[in-house]
């Protein structure tokens, strides 16, 4: 998979070279593109933002700028991917969606976000578009959004993560529920034992124990 993103940010983009994304990245199995948006900034200042229309706070990011730093990475492999809050929010089922794609590309958004009529040209040229939002609070701008998705939609291409099992777990869990409580040697700490099931070698049994505590933990967060 290739992975391009237009920020003015580009250094937020340093983390994936470590961990689990550096690693797919030194296998080919993704490589990533960091663009900086003001390198297409065309006035004196290298602004790439300006006054909203109708009034209000804030400034709304231009649309020629963006349209020149996206025109050249967009083709009929592309998915556009918006960070804006207002955007559909970003879930287990998308990322699992967004691993089968060739090529993702992450427009941040900053300000009070881009120019609507981006995400309208994009989407008349026939390219999907998608307006995402990583859950119902507001950050600066799409950098971090970008990294939470990119790194959850990586692990789920085939080879990324090295013990497939970890996977077939997961989708297991795909109602919702999270996951059981893990424990691992020693066998007490701190006067805590580690429940008995666990260590009885009957993995029916350990599985159901297991089905039951990720059930109500997933009930504690409703
Ligand atoms: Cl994608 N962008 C911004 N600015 N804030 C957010 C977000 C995105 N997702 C949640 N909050």
């Amino acid at each position: 998979m290739r992975i391009d993103a237009v920020t003015i940010f580009p250094d937020y983009f340093s983390p994936l070279k470590l961990s689990l994304l550096g690693k797919a990245q030194e296998s080919q199995l993704v490589s990533f593109g960091i663009h900086d948006l003001r390198s297409f900034a065309t006035n004196v200042h290298n602004q790439v933002d300006d006054t909203p229309y109708g009034g209000g706070a804030g400034m709304v990011m231009m649309p020629e700028i963006w349209g020149a730093a996206l025109d050249p990475l967009m083709t009929v492999d592309s998915d556009l991917i918006i960070l804006t809050p207002a955007g559909k929010r970003f879930d287990q089922p998308m990322a699992q969606s967004l691993s089968n794609a060739s090529h993702l590309v992450f427009a941040c958004g900053r300000y009070e976000g881009i120019d609507d009529r981006v995400r309208q040209h994009y989407l008349s040229q026939g390219f999907r578009v998608h307006e995402v939002s990583i859950g119902d609070y507001v950050l600066g701008g799409g950098e971090v959004a970008s990294l939470v998705m990119i790194e959850a939609i990586t692990r789920l291409i085939p080879g990324v993560l090295g013990n497939p099992g970890s996977l077939a777990e997961e989708s297991h869990n795909q109602e919702g529920y999270l996951e059981y409580p893990n424990y691992t040697k020693p066998q007490q700490w701190r006067g805590i034992s580690v429940p008995e099931i666990l260590l009885s070698g009957n993995h029916g049994e350990i599985a159901k124990w297991r089905d039951a505590q990720a059930k109500a933990r997933g009930e504690k967060n409703l």
